[in-house]
């Protein structure tokens, strides 16, 4: 990994980029406010406080304005050129004394999407460190297709199926991506990643937001929705939200139930529940 290459460069090689410095620590700090305000509001409404952490982007007004984010346009924008999509921005998070942990995996396993033409831009709102279960990355395993995963549903793994990659990861060469608050790290689909439990006295949180190419699909032709975040959708192959109508509104959490729904069999396929 060399800093001294352009930034396309070093995500061909490697299959990552870090740390690219998206919010000013006051920004971060404002943008984890607001979630956790939100966060209090639904304390009582376990659904739609899973929902909040599920869909950011569409429920919060401060979350919908971060994926749209020039400096994170830009970057997605050279890996996989002008017309994007967010797919999915969920918050990934780490409470206190956690023994939450992420197994080693490749995001695109379980997502059903015709092709690998999606970056994950990491956005980092609490420091993340190794002792508060930051991201290991393998270099250049990206280079591989999907490899074998085994499903395990373990209690504290934070992945839907607690899916887990079941050839040798090669973790004595990863890379640990240790984030200041507003800073993200890119990733590429393929990448074998994985993270450790936060064993310090703050949330590790972080925002994983999946841009793709607009003109992907889901396989199974399913219209997921997705926020239209730069160029033209001339293929119409998902539903498009348009930004929150409010803060926590109702019709906005509606929808997202209905993308839950609709993802459900396309992220457990396979799977006897
Ligand atoms: O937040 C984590 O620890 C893991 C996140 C992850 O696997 C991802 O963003 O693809």
């Amino acid at each position: 990994m060399s800093s001294t290459l352009n930034l396309e460069t070093r995500y061909q090689q490697d299959g990552f980029v870090f740390p690219l410095d998206i919010l000013s620590a006051e920004d971060a700090s404002q943008l984890r406010a607001d979630l956790e305000t939100a966060e209090a509001e639904l304390e009582q409404h376990p659904e739609r406080l899973a929902l909040l952490r599920g869909y950011p982007d569409r429920l919060l007004p401060s979350f919908d304005k971060v994926i749209r984010h020039p400096t994170m346009i830009d970057a997605a924008s050279r890996i996989l050129g002008p017309d994007l999509m967010v797919w999915s921005a969920a918050l990934f998070i780490k409470e206190p004394d956690s023994p939450s942990i992420v197994s080693w995996h490749q995001d695109l396993t379980y997502w059903g999407l015709n092709d690998a033409e999606e970056t994950t831009c990491w956005l980092a709102l609490s420091q993340v460190s190794q002792s508060s279960g930051a991201m290991k990355f393998v270099p250049g395993s990206h280079r591989q297709n999907i490899v074998d995963h085994v499903d395990t549903f373990a209690k504290d793994n934070l992945l839907t199926r607690g899916q887990e990659i079941a050839v040798d990861v090669g973790e004595e060469d990863a890379v640990l991506v240790k984030l200041k608050p507003g800073q993200a790290s890119l990733h590429h689909g393929h990448l074998f990643h994985a993270s450790g439990p936060n064993s310090t006295s703050d949330r590790r949180i972080g925002c994983a937001i999946r841009y793709i190419k607009a003109s992907m699909s889901q396989r199974d032709e399913t219209k997921t929705l997705v926020a239209h975040v730069s160029g033209e959708d001339l293929w119409q192959n998902f539903r498009v939200a348009g930004s929150p109508r409010g803060r926590l509104n109702e019709l906005d959490f509606e929808m997202c139930r209905q993308d839950v729904a609709a993802k459900s069999s396309i992220l457990y396929d396979g799977v006897d529940r």
